[in-house]
This record gives C-alpha cells, sequence and structure tokens, in this order.
C-alpha cells in the first residue's frame, strides 16, 4: 500500500497490506500471551494503559475475539528480530520468532493507534488499528544510538528516556561513550580514583558525575528489557585525560595531569611503554566486562595523535587480544584498521576524510563494519547554520543528509555482506542537557534507524518526509524536543 495516515510507521517495514475494517480497543480488549511473550505483553499495555485508561489485561487465556494476542511460533521464519502483525476487526494478532521481534512489532502497533497514544494521561480516542497485514525484518542486525556521557554526563534517568524515545524506531544498541578526556562515567572498584577524580569534571567546568556498579547495571537491564544491547566503550589509548589525571602511574613522566573542561581532541595518550598502563586496560576490561551482559567492548582508538604510528599498532594488536581473553568481541574507531585485529572484529567508520585502505585490508582479514560516516549519522552537526548548538566539521546534517544514502555503496569496496551496522553518534562537547540530546536526535536518528532496518528498494525521501512528518505529534505527547526540519511537511 501507499504509507499515508492509516499506516505512517517508521522505518517503513518489508510490506504492509490494507485488508479491510481497523480493530477498535475498547474496556474489554484483552492481551493474550503466554509465558514465553508475558514481559513483551506487559510492557504493550503499561504503554497503552495511561493514554487509552483502558484496563488491557494481560491473560494467558488463547485470544477470544477483541484480544490482542502475542504469540511466538517458530514457524514464522523471519528471524530474529522480525515480526508478522494482523489487524481485523475481530483483533491484533502479532507473531515473532524470538521476544525481541514481539518488542519490534509492538512499536509497529504503538504508531498505528493514533499519536495521542503517547500521551500519559488519559486522552479521548476512539482506539482504532487500521486493518492490515505488515510482515517486517530488519536489514541490518546493528542499529545503534551512541550517546557520549563523557564531555557532559547524563544520569540515568537520562539514558533512560534516550532509550524509550529510540526503541520506538527500533534500535537495538545503544553504545556509551563512558570516557573520555573531560570525564571517566563508570566506577571500576580497583581503580577508585577514576571516579573520584576523573569523573568531577566535564565539559565547560560543571560537576560531571559517574555510574557506579549498580547506575550501569539499571541501564542494562532497563535496555534489556527492550531488547536492546548496550555497548560500553573505555576510549584507548588517547581521549584519556580524566585517567590520565587520576592516576599518575599511567603518565610516561610519573606525574597526574590537569582535568580539562575544554573541547580540543589529539592531546592525551596513555603511557604505551609501561607496564602500569597494560594492568590498568586489563582491570578496566575484565570490570566492564563482568557487568557487560552483550557480546561487545568498544576500545575506542580514535585520534591518538601523539602516539607514533608504529607504536599505536602495537597496542591495537595487543588490546584486541585482551578483549579476546575476555570472551568479548572488539570494536574500536576506524583508526584500530592500523593494528592487527581479531576475526569478527567490528570496525566503526566515522571520517569521511581518511582513505579506507586499511580498513578493506581488515574486511578482507574478516573484519566487520559498522557505519557512522559524519556527514550523515553525527547528530552533533547542525542541521544548518542557524542551528544554535552543535559543530559543523562534517558540514550541516539536515534530515534529507541523515536520509539519503545506503550503507552497501558508502564505501568502495565495503559490501552489504561486510557492514554490520549502522550507528547514529551523539557526540556531546556542545550538549548539555536531556532536551538539548532530543533536539539534535529528532528527527536525524529516525532517519538513520530507517536506513538501517528497511529495505533499500522500500526507501524514498518523497515517501519517507510523508510518514516522518506524521511522527511529530507523537514527540509532542511525549513532551520530547525536535528540530522542525523546514523539509518535512509537518501537520
Ligand atoms: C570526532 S568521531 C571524535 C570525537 C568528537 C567528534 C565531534 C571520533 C571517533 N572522534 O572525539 O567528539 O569528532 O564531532
Amino acid at each position: 500500500m501507499r504509507s499515508g495516515r492509516s499506516a505512517a510507521v517508521v522505518p517503513r517495514p518489508v510490506s504492509t497490506v490494507v485488508t479491510g475494517e481497523p480493530f477498535v480497543l475498547d474496556g474489554s480488549t484483552q492481551v493474550s500471551a503466554g509465558r514465553a511473550e508475558a514481559a513483551v505483553a506487559e510492557y504493550l499495555g503499561h504503554a497503552l494503559r495511561a493514554s487509552t485508561g483502558l484496563p488491557l489485561t494481560v491473560t494467558p487465556e488463547p485470544a477470544a475475539a477483541g484480544a490482542i494476542s502475542l504469540r511466538l511460533d517458530g514457524d514464522i521464519d523471519l528471524g530474529a528480530e522480525g515480526y508478522r502483525l494482523d489487524a481485523t476487526r475481530a483483533g491484533v494478532r502479532l507473531r515473532a520468532q524470538e521476544p525481541a521481534g514481539l518488542f519490534r512489532g509492538v512499536q509497529t502497533l504503538r504508531q498505528l493507534l493514533p499519536a495521542a497514544v503517547e500521551h500519559d494521561t488519559v486522552q479521548p480516542g476512539p482506539w482504532q488499528v487500521p486493518g492490515l497485514r505488515v510482515v517486517d525484518r530488519p536489514r541490518f542486525a546493528w542499529r545503534g544510538a551512541m550517546l557520549d556521557v563523557a564531555r557532559h554526563f547524563f544520569t540515568v534517568a537520562d539514558v533512560k528516556r534516550f532509550i524509550d524515545l529510540a526503541v520506538l524506531y527500533k534500535i537495538n544498541v545503544l553504545h556509551l561513550h563512558l570516557t573520555d578526556d573531560q570525564g571517566w562515567r563508570i566506577a571500576i572498584d580497583g581503580w577508585p580514583e577514576l571516579a573520584r577524580i576523573g569523573a568531577s569534571t566535564e565539559v565547560g567546568g560543571g560537576r560531571g558525575g559517574f555510574y557506579t556498579r549498580a547506575d550501569y547495571q539499571d541501564i542494562v537491564d532497563y535496555a534489556g528489557a527492550r531488547y536492546v544491547t548496550v555497548v560500553p566503550e573505555i576510549d584507548v589509548p588517547g581521549h584519556t585525560n580524566a585517567a590520565l589525571a587520576s592516576y599518575p602511574q599511567l603518565n610516561c613522566d610519573g606525574r597526574a595531569t590537569q582535568p580539562f573542561t575544554g573541547t580540543r581532541v589529539g592531546f592525551s595518550a596513555l603511557c604505551l611503554d609501561r607496564p602500569s598502563t597494560y594492568e590498568f586496560v586489563a582491570d578496566v576490561f575484565d570490570e566492564v566486562v563482568a557487568i557487560t551482559p552483550g557480546q561487545f567492548l568498544h576500545v575506542g582508538g580514535d585520534e591518538a595523535r601523539t602516539v607514533p604510528d608504529h607504536e599505536y599498532a602495537a597496542f591495537v594488536t595487543r588490546i584486541q587480544k585482551i578483549v579476546a581473553s575476555t570472551g568479548k568481541t572488539a570494536v574500536g574507531w576506524q583508526e584500530v584498521a592500523a593494528g592487527t585485529l581479531e576475526a569478527g572484529s567490528v570496525i566503526q567508520y566515522w571520517n569521511i576524510d581518511e582513505g579506507p585502505a586499511r580498513l578493506l585490508e581488515s574486511v578482507r582479514a574478516g573484519a566487520q563494519v559498522l557505519l557512522s560516516p559524519a556527514d550523515r549519522t553525527y547528530l552533533d552537526m547542525k542541521y544548518d547554520a542557524r542551528t544554535a548548538v552543535g559543530t559543523d566539521w562534517a558540514g550541516c546534517v539536515e534530515v534529507r543528509d541523515a536520509y539519503e544514502w545506503d550503507p552497501a555503496t558508502t564505501i568502495e569496496g565495503v559490501n552489504e555482506a561486510d557492514v554490520i551496522g549502522v550507528e547514529a553518534a551523539l557526540w556531546t562537547e556542545t550538549v548539555a542537557d536531556i532536551g538539548a540530546v532530543e533536539f539534535m536526535t529528532y528527527p536525524r536518528l529516525p532517519a538513520i534507524a530507517e536506513v538501517a532496518w528497511s529495505p533499500e528498494e522500500r526507501r524514498t525521501w518523497e515517501d519517507f518526509r510523508l510518514r516522518l512528518a506524521a511522527q511529530a505529534p507523537r514527540w509532542e505527547a511525549m513532551a520530547a524536543a525536535f528540530h522542525r526540519s523546514p523539509q518535512i511537511p509537518w501537520p
């Protein structure tokens, strides 16, 4: 069907067919789910009750007429996150192989309901789902959003809010940039000065902050309940002033540096010929891995401009082995292609000005590519010259720039099968509070989410801008800030 107000779903599903009469939720509508589906059913009930005022009781009974039924079904064959959704006058049936697929399907169901469903107070209704069949599955496995909590610190509540908004667009990875020159944001038991000294600053001289182990676990659990994998980043060997200020033994001259609250990059590095550096890195990785259920550990590796090339390459090779010994898969910014990478290692491409020769060699040797081209996916770039926050070193990035590109043709020689996915990155040198986070993230994150989810042949800018326009009342209902891009025909 043509997308219009009846199915303004973002990201656009693989297939949507209008079948007939709509389903209308009322006081007798139940959510039917077995044990394996109960958690997603409760999430759905919770998402709809406040605005509809309906009880939407979750019941293990088989779906009676007029129910929303969620069931795992091994025959569905749409992969770990695919789902099939049928809405008829008689009810809604959601089917998937895995709970994650049901969860993604629930996001589609939210978007098929009127925008008022996103309010947290009772709204008038009626609560109608158009009669249709949606069959859907993602193009790429990794559909990420990165939040830099180092340049400015964001609280656990802020991070949960960031997750809540992102999952509506089927984002499934939260990459937390936990350490940088201006702040160290995760407590490490064996190295307590990181939280005491390293965490005490941020850009502009604010108080900073850090996550305790319990805080971090809270984030990981909250993300996990939404089928979002947390990828923690410990950026080494550069971007490490907060660590260097906390521990003298990480510096070649044995003296702690001063805290840094500016925005310069590329000046700091761990001392690569001191054994204490490797003890530090191994301890930190071990502690972070121990509280991270996901498969990935991000080791940064960007902009270590003070380190000679051969030393940098040797460091990366060594770090890759340390990560492998923890059982995790390493992710690194594209500079890490200078070292010898473990098979299956992930390279995050960002710098469009740097030739991809090294990266191509690593891909031929078995590395995978995560695409974050700065001129498409950097959420800290200004939308246009008038945007008050943000920077523009990669140019201004309007919604159309974030949308109109194909991951399979971004880097010559890197093909669809080499790409693990796409990630939007919000660096926060200029982004100081959650309102500014939302303003820079919306509406570009949904654009990038569609690049990562929807089949290339199903995507056109003209169609997308109409479906995106229909999201505005949802963000308003959720009191989320967003940029009213002049490219979009907002209602
Ligand atoms: C480059 S992207 C950086 C970050 C900055 C960002 C600002 C990358 C791996 N390094 O340190 O915050 O530009 O856009």
